[in-house]
């Protein structure tokens, strides 16, 4: 991955959100409707058709808030920011690429196929597949393997749910995620170059039964943008940005460890576990610090000053746990 330095999507700063609208605009949501905590397990079916917005324009009315930890100087990336500046290599390689050229993109109807070594495989439609499942907001940091970081609250439901709903059989030890491919309306997936497709991520099941884990369907309340991985992606906080696939289309409980999009490009730059670790420097370019994109530097927040980078992204006391006994030292 190269870090390309163009503009920020041509987003000049005043246009940027201020966090204070967006809160501003949670206590009217909250205000109006739905008030946090009535999505109580036993009525999530009507709650989802209550929450869940009927189309793109139309915003989650109230969502849960859930397990959110930030750090004293974390502040919210503008959205412009967080839907301007991406990684989406179907839609091109360029960090403006995927909000000029998602546009097209379809993410509804939508179907997600679960296969694999579990008991309750299936093919389900997008509400389907959500509706077992209660909406909450998480405010993550998100840590790119490039070294730039983002803090974003996303609108998700538990992987650890999704996992115990389709029922793994015992020599199921992780599972596979792939993205959509549709060359059609999706530029960077045709012609040559670019990535093999689909793109491919996974985690071991006890990773993906992490309370930590969910599969984001919104963020700042609203439907995931194109560009961001809609309709439905993965947020694995304590790892590098690339393990969290986008426009999912398929989950496989397998038996062996798959064989991750850019482990399989360059293994000696990106690894399966791809946990954010300080200590271990990427070959070309150091991990032990990081510019958080969140407004607060000259063009749109992209010359933030560099800040220390945290062992498991600042969640090591929810997930250090998962890798007691493996070497950490190398990355894998
Ligand atoms: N299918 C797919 N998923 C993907 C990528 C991609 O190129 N294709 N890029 C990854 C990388 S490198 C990062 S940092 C995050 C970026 O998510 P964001 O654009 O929503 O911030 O998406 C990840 N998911
Ligand atoms: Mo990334």
């Amino acid at each position: 991955m190269l870090i390309r330095r163009k503009k920020a999507s041509g987003v000049a700063s005043h246009e940027i959100t201020p966090e204070s609208v967006y809160l501003n605009r949670r206590q009217i949501i909250k205000a109006s409707g739905l008030v946090a905590g009535s999505l109580v397990a036993g009525s999530a079916v009507s709650a989802f058709d209550a929450v869940m917005p009927k189309d793109k324009t139309t915003k989650f009315a109230g969502v849960a808030k859930g397990y959110s930890k930030l750090g004293e100087t974390d502040k919210l990336t503008p959205l412009e920011l967080a839907t301007g500046y991406n990684n989406f290599y179907e839609f091109g390689t360029g960090k403006d690429d995927p909000a000029q050229n998602a546009g097209p993109f379809k993410p509804l109807p939508w179907t997600i196929k679960v296969d694999g070594l579990c008991a309750k495989p299936g093919t389900l439609d997008f509400d389907d597949f959500l509706k077992p499942h209660a909406l909450e907001e998480r405010i993550y940091r998100m840590r790119c393997v490039e070294a730039w970081s983002m803090v974003i609250p996303w609108v998700g439901i538990s992987l650890a749910d999704v996992v115990k709903r389709f029922e793994p059989q015992g020599s199921a030890k992780y599972i596979q995620f792939e993205t959509i491919v549709r060359p059609e309306e999706m530029v960077g997936q045709r012609g040559r170059g670019g990535l093999p497709w689909p793109y491919v991520e996974g985690l071991r099941i006890d990773e993906a039964s992490n309370p930590l884990a969910i599969l984001a369907v919104g963020l700042y309340g609203a439907p995931l943008p194109n560009q961001n991985g809609a309709p439905l992606r993965l947020v694995v906080p304590w790892k590098y940005g690339f393990k969290g696939i986008k426009s999912i289309v398929r989950m496989s409980f397998v038996e062996n460890e798959p064989k991750n999009t850019w482990k399989a490009m360059q293994s000696s730059e990106y690894g399966f576990y791809a946990n954010v670790n300080p200590k271990v420097d990427h070959p070309r370019w150091t991990q032990a610090s990081e510019r958080r994109l969140d407004g607060g530097g000259s063009l749109g927040g992209l010359l933030a000053a560099r800040r220390p980078t945290l062992m498991f992204n600042g969640y090591e006391e929810e997930v250090a746990g998962l890798y007691a006994g493996m070497n950490l030292a190398t990355h894998y």
